[in-house]
């Protein structure tokens, strides 16, 4: 109490001689109607925090903000000085207005910005990976303040951006000051903003505790940055303005209006109250008590539902023919998957193209042909696939052949040293630096046994498509597909689970044209949220002559009305990237999703589809799985191919190994080959 009071107190004052004469009736926050000025003397961490959003967040609030920030990239407090002593017109100034419109001023000096307003306050911050060591702001702070203070208006109020932690697993080689540890990191900026603040009376904008907070809750975890240590577009970069204008402005920020798009509903107040708890306890973190709800895995309590039947038009009328169900029934229920669920893709683009990237006629120990091939989408061709074909050598002709997606990277599902190593420098072009050894998922991948049974295996890299976190699609291939200036899908349009299978087919694409494979042949097959990719390629594509659903759970072949392990508000808020917008109205919602599983399995129909569960993989329901193949089977016999849709149990966890391989390759062997 008495704290918060002094703290108001210490901004009335501040606040209260910046602002123009007509409102100097200072206040213990800003009131409706109040302007406030605000210069960033920063670099990226700067611009992800205030040069979208704030401006906004006051504008849905009756306070205009005018915001500007002097921006260069990786600026150190030290470069900031020289800068300042040098007037070097190194700065891009970037400045909203009061009308929210905005321009960026190249080649600026920081005398130019700081007499372009009567600015009311002014932050300093330190380049992030030195932010967690006091001693590199000296001498540079204290004398850049001078030199500021100079500049602006008697009562203009310092501040400390206090930046935030990187994400375990970054590509950035500050990372090493904190051993590459995210704690670590946080810790030391923690300390060294603390003191910064204290030493020379500057009030802190607690941006890095706001993001430690959300990265603390269900829906924050790993989603906040784009590339391991810049903010996302979505919650990331809205968290750290929603910390500034409260910091800024005395204004509590929970419940203010303005959000941003493709953000999940739960992700909204879960920002606004992790800037809000960091403002009030700025050098530590609170736990916001947005826990996962607890997951639900008894029968009796699953509530009550009606699945829709797939055998019945949305206008209520049955469909009588397989004809029907072909002609009019089947795209009525895709396009409904397509703009709630997954969202719409482009197609194939007119400048889809190939490159044999590498070719071993004799890798394998003889076994096989291996080819590395890469598929590029537009002329831009820093976004590809690299894709993984390897052949039976001894095959007479074109072969069946199995396509999956792989979590590490194509030297991780082998051992053999015959496979492109992704190195350093190639994770690069993904935004973040993960690093998987060779081998690492070699048990997923019995490529021998495959190759023995007479079968080709294409596989690539999930990052090739999209990196798989919620980088607001700033990395993947959405980005060559934006329109109009958009920096982000629409609500309808497709998240990463169509994008994974939207990359499934440009595969097939390639395939198609492979000699040693034969196009009409090639079953699509995934594990878990690739699993859920492979069916939904399934679905989109009917040139997949089959399609393998291992442990593909919510979002993929089990029921989401059952609600059992993971649900949809579950899956939404932790992956806020894999279905589209319209999907997140579904949270705890369900029963108005206007489909249910089974029914994207009967998309497949009649093609030849497996679906699999492991008993152990509770989390995603092995029950709703079956039954949704159950359910499916109803169309698959409508089409009189009721044998072509199978489901297996294997006993044991969430994984996919030989037993269920050897499962895929017989079932191929009936219906495929
Ligand atoms: C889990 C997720 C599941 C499943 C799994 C995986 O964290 O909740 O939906 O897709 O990841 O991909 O292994």
């Amino acid at each position: 109490m008495g704290k918060r009071f002094i703290w108001a107190a210490v901004a009335l004052l501040g606040l209260g001689w910046g602002l123009r004469a007509a409102e100097t009736v200072p206040a213990a926050e800003l009131q409706p109607g109040d302007t406030l000025r605000v210069l960033a003397i920063g670099n990226s961490f700067s611009m992800d925090a205030v040069e979208q959003n704030l401006h906004e967040l006051g504008a849905a609030d009756g306070v205009v903000l005018i915001v500007g920030d002097m921006y260069i990239g990786g600026c150190s407090l030290e470069r900031h000085y020289n800068n300042a002593r040098g007037d070097i017109a190194d700065y891009e100034y970037c400045k909203v207005f009061a009308d929210g419109s905005k321009v960026r001023r190249p080649k600026t000096t920081l005398a130019y910005a700081l007499a372009d307003e009567p600015w009311d306050c002014v932050s300093f911050q330190q380049v992030s990976q030195e932010s967690g060591r006091y001693d590199s702001f000296l001498p540079y702070l204290p004398e850049l303040m001078k030199y500021v203070r100079a500049r602006v208006p008697a009562g203009a109020k310092f501040y400390w951006h206090q930046t935030w932690a990187y994400e375990g697993g970054v590509v950035h080689d500050g990372f090493a000051n904190y051993d590459r540890s995210q704690s670590k990191m946080y810790n030391a900026i923690m300390e060294a903003s603390e003191r910064v603040c204290r030493e020379y009376g500057l009030t802190v904008i607690p941006s890095g505790t706001a993001i430690q907070n959300l990265r603390g809750t269900a829906v924050g975890n790993d989603n906040v940055t784009r590339d391991g240590f810049h903010l996302n577009n979505t919650v990331g970069r809205y968290t750290a303005a929603c910390t500034w204008y409260e910091a800024l402005t005395g204004r509590n920020v929970l419940g203010n209006r303005y959000t941003v798009a493709y953000i999940s509903p739960e992700q909204v107040p879960a920002a606004q109250s992790a800037a809000h708890e960091a403002v009030r306890k700025p050098f530590a973190r609170t736990d916001l008590g947005i826990a996962r709800p607890e997951a639900n895995y008894d029968e009796s309590r699953i509530p009550p539902y009606t699945l829709p039947d797939p055998l019945t038009f949305a206008d209520g009328k049955k469909v009588l023919t397989p004809e029907q169900w072909m002609a009019r029934r089947r795209p009525e229920l895709l396009k409904l998957f397509e703009t709630e669920m997954y969202g719409k893709a482009p197609g194939r683009p007119e400048k889809l193209h190939f490159k044999l990237l590498k070719r071993n006629d004799n890798a394998f120990g003889g076994k096989a042909v291996l080819k590395e091939v890469g598929i590029y989408f537009t002329d831009n061709e820093s976004q590809y696939i690299r894709l993984l074909v390897l052949t039976p050598k001894a095959a007479k002709g074109p072969v069946p052949a199995f396509l999956g997606i792989n979590f590490m990277g194509n030297h991780a599902i082998s051992t053999n040293e015959e496979i492109t190593m992704i190195g350093r420098d190639e994770y690069a072009r993904f935004g973040r630096y993960e690093e998987y050894p060779r081998g690492e998922n070699a048990r997923r991948w019995p490529v021998e046994m495959i190759l023995d049974r007479g079968y080709g295996l294409a596989t690539f890299f999930r990052s090739d498509i999209d990196p798989d976190w919620d980088d607001s699609f700033v990395n993947g291939v959405h980005r060559l597909f934006y329109k109009n200036g958009k920096l982000h899908p629409e609500d309808d349009e497709w998240g990463t689970v169509a994008a994974w299978a939207w990359g499934l087919s440009r595969a097939l694409d390639y395939l198609e044209t492979d000699a040693d494979v034969d196009g009409t042949k090639v079953a699509v097959l995934g594990h878990s949220r690739l699993g859920k990719a492979a069916l939904w390629a399934g679905a989109t594509d009917p040139r997949f002559a089959m399609v393998v659903s291992n442990c593909s759970g919510c979002g993929g072949a089990a029921i989401s009305r059952r609600a059992v392990g993971e649900t949809v508000r579950v899956i939404n808020n932790s992956f806020p990237h894999w279905f589209c917008g319209n999907f997140k109205k579904y949270n705890d919602n369900e029963g108005f999703l206007p489909f249910d599983q089974h029914e994207l399995l009967a998309l497949i129909a009649p093609r030849p589809l497996c679906v699999a569960s492991a008993t152990q993989d509770a989390w995603a329901d092995p029950a709703g799985e079956k039954l949704a193949a159950d359910e499916a089977r109803k169309v698959y016999d409508f089409l009189g191919a009721g044998d072509r849709v199978q489901y297996h149990t294997r006993e044991g966890g969430h994984d996919i190994v030989a037993y269920d391989w050897n499962y895929y390759l017989d079932f191929a062997d009936r219906f495929v080959r």
